[in-house]
């Protein structure tokens, strides 16, 4: 994997400088407190992103990735929601906390968006606990400290997205917005996004296409002119939960994000234990089964792939999207994962020949619709190779991680830490030294076996 580097570095000549390098991009991207998500783009903290943050700068100190994770659950709503944004005082970024109209509805002295985004974070925890207990001493003390201290939030947490979101007994949660998907402008939300006709509202200026100014890999402005729209719905009803169905223009049970949540029940539990907290896991695990077959009901027979609903269309959204593999992160049911394994290994996804790297597109690279340079509409993205090899690591499929983690690392070898990369040239795309892809690879760096890959 070595490579002549040019005079700025790129590409990388080994993995130690990747490592270095990833380092640097976290340090570079951190104000103390809060690692930004990258450092033009998104100057702010994003809860997702903060979790995988979070992991990566465990590899480094415990203590710093501990922060990071008391940093996002300051901010915390008195309801038990996680916003998606924790702002900064870094300005640049649209929407901003005005915009969201959030003042007075997010706790005192934090500035925050009002929607969520995918519960990775008791999945990324457990991974952080896993780590200091090996190391002992220091670092495993803190980490029960943390989680002792912190698993009453993450329940909170978990008891809201059960209850205002997902307790119709679907076993799938819904979302108001494509944002709290974390695959904003995927083309699972056409459909639901087409019935979203923007009213009046105030004019706005976007600032990601002064940064990313090839507006070919970002969302369109009809898109954004949604977007906006969305959060202004909410802000009239001032974020209330048990009004959202009522006002709101866009309502999915996203299957992702449902898969996501039944894993990190399953790994909150475990948590509780660890601490000798047993009476809170039997909830916690009743949870995930509920969310594992909510998933595994939506598995479209023809297809094979799991798919979201539209729930005010009352359709099912069955696009060759990532999120038809959510059974991957969550199911208990060993009869469809075959299936789900033989399409994510076939000529439609990480099978393409015509793929430079082996790697799962964030659509399918044969779908018509694929936009390979656009956002969530078909490039590859470094973090969900990761999370995605987790799961199946976690089902003993150790050599699927094994590949998945080479071609990950043949991947950034590039050197940008980039957002997400095009399938067919590996070109870096969207934010370069974005928080997330480096912190997924000091996770991948991080593990021993990492060294035969060099
Ligand atoms: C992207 O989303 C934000 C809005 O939340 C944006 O485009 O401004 C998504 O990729 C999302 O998943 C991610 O958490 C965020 C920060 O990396 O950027």
């Amino acid at each position: 994997m070595s490579a002549e580097a040019d005079a700025a570095g790129f590409p990388l000549r080994d993995l130690e400088e990747m490592r270095q390098r990833a380092r640097d991009v976290l340090a570079g991207n951190d104000l103390g407190t809060m690692v930004t998500a990258a450092p033009n783009l998104y100057p702010h903290m994003w809860s997702w992103d903060a979790a995988f943050v979070a992991t990566g700068l465990s590899t480094m100190s415990v203590a710093r990735a501990l922060q990071e994770l008391d940093h996002l659950l300051a901010a915390q709503w008195k309801s038990g929601m996680i916003p998606h944004i924790v702002f900064s005082d870094v300005p640049g970024y649209f929407p901003d906390v005005e915009r969201w109209g959030t003042r007075g509805a997010s706790p005192e002295g934090v500035q925050s968006s009002g929607i969520c985004q995918p519960p990775v974070h008791a999945t990324l925890l457990r991974r952080i606990v896993e780590r200091a207990t090996a190391a002992g001493g220091e670092d495993a003390r803190l980490a029960e400290e943390f989680t002792r201290r912190t698993l009453p939030q993450w329940i909170r947490w978990h008891a809201w997205l059960r209850s205002s979101r997902g307790g119709d007994g679907s076993g799938l949660l819904t979302i108001y917005h494509g944002w709290e998907s974390g695959m904003d402008n995927s083309p699972r939300f056409d459909g639901p996004y087409s019935r979203v006709r923007p009213g009046k509202m105030e004019p706005f200026v976007r600032t990601d296409t002064l940064k990313v100014t090839d507006l070919s890999q970002r969302p369109s402005d009809e898109e954004y002119s949604r977007y906006l729209w969305l959060v202004q719905q909410m802000a009239d009803v001032r974020f209330d939960d048990a009004r959202l169905p009522g006002v709101m223009d866009f309502q999915v049970k996203d299957v992702f994000m449902s898969a996501i949540f039944a894993a990190a029940n399953e790994d909150l539990a475990v948590l509780a234990e660890h601490i000798g907290l047993r009476g809170d896991a039997p909830r916690l695990r009743e949870w995930a089964q509920e969310f594992r077959e909510g998933v595994d009901a939506t598995v479209d027979e023809q297809t094979g792939l799991a798919r979201d609903r539209d729930v005010l269309a009352g359709e099912w959204i069955g696009l060759p999207t990532m999120a038809g593999f959510a059974p991957l992160i969550s199911t208990a049911d060993h009869s469809l994962l075959p299936r789900q394994l033989e399409i994510f290994e076939g000529p439609d996804w990480t099978g393409d020949p015509r793929l430079a790297f082996p790697l799962p597109a964030s659509t399918s690279t044969t779908y018509e619709g694929l936009k390979p340079r656009q956002y969530w509409r078909g490039p590859v993205w470094p973090v969900m190779n990761w999370y995605l090899a987790g799961c199946l690591r976690r089902r003993g499929d150790e050599a699927r991680y094994r590949r998945l983690r080479e071609a990950s690392l043949a991947q950034l070898m590039e050197g940008h830490f980039a957002e997400y990369y095009e399938p067919f040239t590996g070109e870096p795309l969207g934010s370069m030294d974005q928080s997330w892809t480096a912190a997924v690879a000091l996770e991948w760096l991080a593990d021993p076996d990492a060294a035969d890959a060099g």
